[in-house]
């Protein structure tokens, strides 16, 4: 895969590794990083040998937003066709398999928006992350206000939207927005680490359990209690599960 703005790496079994790079700009999303974003993500769903996605940046930035040079001047109707017009931000919310994003420096606007859309979140030491749509007269509409709400609660959330106010890794850490703080130069193996735990799993069960686990996010406990129990059956009728029960009880591996 051959992209301008995006580095595809394979650092281990199962694992891909999406790195943005448009290192000038602070990784800023333009509309040729979202479309490549979106294509290197469907044939990653399409490649059965890919089992685990990591998205991540370079130790400056993982990316300081939507281009704001590409925005400027363009009406909401404009704006509307722009972005309906790339993939990245549909193949990301509905890929199947676990993406784990790991941040380093910046990660701000669409760029934070990008990182709240993945699975599991790493963060280097120092890494910051912010709303700052406000400065530019507008909001984050790539799920920002709806995903800090329900991560950080009303009145943290009213900050970060209305004022800008940003969050470091290790606030970020607290407050649940990231599941770990690494040092920058250990983060990345740490990703890959973790990808490869994932990638060595039964698959049915992981992204079942990914798919369980967003619903938590997105709905009533009710509804999701109900699709818990609806995904749960199947999953005995998969290889996996008979062979690693049958496994257990003969005590092989
Ligand atoms: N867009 C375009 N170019 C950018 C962006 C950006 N978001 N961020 C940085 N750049 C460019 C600068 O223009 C500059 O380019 P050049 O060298 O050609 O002048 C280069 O990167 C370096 O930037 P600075 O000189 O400003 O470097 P600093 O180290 O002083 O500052 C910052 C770095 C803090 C990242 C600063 O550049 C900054 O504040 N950037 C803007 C951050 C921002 O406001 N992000 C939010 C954008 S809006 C958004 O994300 C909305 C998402 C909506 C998604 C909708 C989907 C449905």
């Amino acid at each position: 895969m051959n992209f301008e703005t995006l580095l595809i790496e394979a650092p281990a079994e199962g694992v891909a590794l999406i790195r943005l790079n448009r290192p000038r700009q602070y990784n800023a999303l333009n509309t040729t990083l979202l479309g490549e974003l979106g294509s290197a993500l469907d044939q990653f769903e399409a490649d059965d040998a890919v089992k685990v996605v990591i998205i991540t940046g370079s130790e400056k930035a993982f990316a300081a937003g939507a281009d704001i040079a590409e925005m400027v001047g363009k009406s909401g109707e404009e704006m509307l066709q722009m972005i309906q017009s790339v993939t990245g931000w549909k193949a990301i919310s509905t890929f199947s398999k676990p993406t784990i994003c790991s941040v380093s420096g910046m990660a701000l606007g669409g760029g934070f928006e990008l990182a709240l859309q993945c699975d599991i979140l790493f963060a280097a030491k120092g890494a910051k992350f912010a709303l700052p749509e406000v400065n530019l007269g507008v909001i984050p509409g790539a799920g920002g206000t709806q995903r800090v709400a329900r991560l950080v609660g009303k009145s943290l959330a009213m900050e970060m939207v209305m004022n800008a106010r940003p969050m470091l890794a290790e606030e970020a850490l607290q407050r649940g927005i990231v599941s770990r703080v690494i040092d920058a130069d250990k983060i990345e193996a740490e990703a890959v680490k973790l990808a490869s735990q994932l990638a060595g799993r039964a698959q049915h069960a992981v992204r079942t359990a990914k798919a369980c686990v967003n619903k938590a996010i997105d709905t009533t406990l009710e509804e999701g209690l109900s699709y818990e129990q609806q995904s749960f059956f199947p999953l005995f009728d998969t290889d996996d599960a008979k062979n690693m029960m049958a496994a257990f009880l003969n005590k092989s591996k």
